[in-house]
C-alpha cells in the first residue's frame, strides 16, 4: 500500500444544512459539525498526513464532502462529474487545488457521471459502484482510465440497495486483502477473492471506514465493529460523525487522500 501523505478537506459552510440528504435524522448543528470536522482533521494529521484545508464555500452546501469530486491514485488523478447537478460546480475548485500535485488531470465527461463515494480502491483493483449518482457511462470512462494505469476494476450495482447513497456507504477497503461490508453487499461476486468482514445491520453506518496508513478511521458508537477490527489488529480512531450522517455523509467523503 502506498502510504498517504496528504489530504484535502473543506469545513462545512454555514448553509451546510441546505445540502442534499435522504436521511430523516433532523437538521445538523453547524457548531457541532465544525467540531466534528476539526476532530476528523486532527485524526488525519495523527495518521501522518499534511492537510490542505480549503475555505468554506457556501455556494455549494455539500462542498464539505470533497471525496465525491475526484479519484486520486499514485499514478494520476481524474476529476469526477457528480451525479447531482447541484454538486457539479464543486469540481472546479478541487481541480485548481489538485493541479499543484498532479500535472495532468483527466475528467469524467458528460453524459457520464461519477461520485467519488462510489469508488473504492482495493490495492490494484478498484470497485466502481453503479448508483443513483454514478451511471454506466461514467463507470465505463473510469474503467478505461484505470486500465490505462494498470488497475483492474469491477462494477457493483447498488441501485437497489436503498439504504445506501454510494457504494462506500456500504463497504470499505481495509488493506491486506480485506473488505468491510454490510450484509446486503458482503456476498457480492465482485468481492470473491477478498476476505469480507461483515457488519451487523444495526452498525451499518460504520461500513464507511477509512484505512489511512497504520490506522482505521471509524465512526464512533459502533462497539462491535470496533472490537472486531481491533481483534484483527487494526488501530482504530473512532470519530463522532452524527452531524454529517444527517446529511447522508460518511467518514470517507470528508477528505481526498493521496
Ligand atoms: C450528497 O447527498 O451528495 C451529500 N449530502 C452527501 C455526500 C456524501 N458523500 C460520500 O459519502 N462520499
Amino acid at each position: 500500500m502506498t502510504p498517504f501523505t496528504r489530504a484535502i478537506v473543506r469545513p462545512p459552510a454555514e448553509n451546510f444544512a441546505d445540502g442534499l440528504t435522504r436521511e430523516d435524522l433532523g437538521k445538523p448543528s453547524l457548531p457541532r459539525a465544525l467540531e466534528q470536522h476539526a476532530a476528523y482533521c486532527q485524526a488525519l494529521r495523527d495518521c501522518g498526513l499534511t492537510l490542505t484545508a480549503l475555505p468554506v464555500d457556501p455556494e455549494f452546501p455539500d462542498s464539505t464532502f470533497v471525496e465525491d469530486t475526484a479519484i486520486l491514485l499514485p499514478e494520476g488523478a481524474i476529476l469526477t462529474r457528480p451525479g447531482a447537478e447541484s454538486r457539479q460546480g464543486e469540481v472546479a475548485a478541487i481541480a485548481e487545488t489538485l493541479r499543484a500535485h498532479y500535472p495532468k488531470l483527466a475528467r469524467i465527461e458528460a453524459p457520464g457521471s461519477v461520485d467519488g463515494g462510489d469508488i473504492c480502491e482495493a490495492g490494484q483493483h478498484v470497485f466502481i459502484g453503479l448508483s443513483h449518482r454514478t451511471n454506466e457511462e461514467g463507470a465505463a470512462q473510469l474503467a478505461r482510465w484505470l486500465t490505462a494505469r494498470g488497475y483492474s476494476s469491477s462494477t457493483v450495482d447498488v441501485r437497489k440497495v436503498t439504504s445506501i447513497l454510494h457504494l462506500k456507504s456500504g463497504m470499505s477497503w481495509l488493506g491486506e486483502g480485506r473488505l468491510l461490508a454490510i450484509e446486503q453487499l458482503a456476498a457480492h461476486p465482485a468481492f470473491a477473492g477478498f476476505e469480507v468482514v461483515r457488519i451487523d445491520a444495526d452498525e451499518a453506518y460504520a461500513a464507511n471506514a477509512v484505512r489511512v496508513n497504520d490506522f482505521v478511521l471509524l465512526a464512533e458508537g459502533f462497539p462491535r465493529l470496533q472490537a472486531n477490527l481491533q481483534a484483527l489488529g487494526y488501530r482504530c480512531l473512532p470519530l463522532a460523525m452524527s452531524e454529517f450522517a444527517k446529511m447522508d455523509g460518511g467518514l470517507s467523503c470528508l477528505s481526498l487522500r493521496f
